[in-house]
């Protein structure tokens, strides 16, 4: 189905703001896109500060409605235009477990693997992000087990949570188990991936914000 209000995500190259654009790929509605560009400080200029207080990418604006926060959009825009195929309906019982992976994609792996990634390992104990280690052992032996993180069904949560983990195995943040290796190579061989990654990859930008 096709927005009748004309779908707008503000984007900047190599950025979390792949995960949205994957998202809208994989749904398959028609979408402009405005470029954001964060290098030349573009996120902080008033106008988008407006749609984004927050002064981040990814931003989506679909009519009147705006949603930043990737989890947010990736809801969004399953519930609205996939509602049943990318997500789980309110009375499947796999919806909770859904959901629970579009939180643990950025109130954990995101944040947890930044702090890994700068050599700050802190205890799991207070902080609402766990351990690293932690992470990745619950990660590895889901999809030890799993094709995906619901099972045999691609839902919007693998587009999350699997574009988080995409870009940190691609920067060497997690480990190379096979489950995560696996899992990622079972991403990448999908061809919105690929015209996602495409699109706002550009190989002269090889390191994310
Ligand atoms: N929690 C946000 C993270 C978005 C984010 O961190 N965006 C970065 C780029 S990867 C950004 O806009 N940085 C520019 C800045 O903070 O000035 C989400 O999930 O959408």
């Amino acid at each position: 189905m096709a927005s009748p209000r004309g779908i707008t995500l503000y984007h900047s190259p190599a950025s979390r703001a792949f995960t949205a654009y994957w998202m809208l790929e994989e749904v398959g509605v028609p979408f402009d896109v405005k470029t954001v560009d964060i290098r030349k400080g573009e996120q902080k200029a008033p106008e988008y500060l407006k749609l984004n207080p927050a002064g981040k990418v990814p931003t989506l604006r679909d009519g009147e409605v705006v949603v930043s926060e990737n989890p947010a959009i990736a809801i969004y825009l399953a519930d609205r235009y996939s509602y049943g195929r990318l997500a789980p309906k309110i009375e499947d019982p796999e919806r909770g477990e859904y959901l629970k992976w579009m939180v643990y994609a950025t109130a954990v792996v995101d944040p947890v693997a930044f702090l890994h990634s700068k050599e700050i390992d802190v205890s799991g104990f207070s902080a609402g992000f766990g351990t690293f280690d932690d992470m990745v052992e619950v990660l590895s032996a889901l999809l030890m087990e799993r094709k995906h993180l619901l099972g045999d069904r691609f839902t919007a949560a693998d587009v999350v949570l699997g574009a988080t983990v995409s870009v940190l195995l691609h920067r060497q943040v997690l480990p190379e188990v096979a489950a995560l290796v696996d899992y990622n190579g079972r991403l990448t061989a999908r061809p919105a991936y690929q015209r996602a990654a495409d699109a706002t990859w550009p190989s002269s930008l090889m390191h994310p914000a």
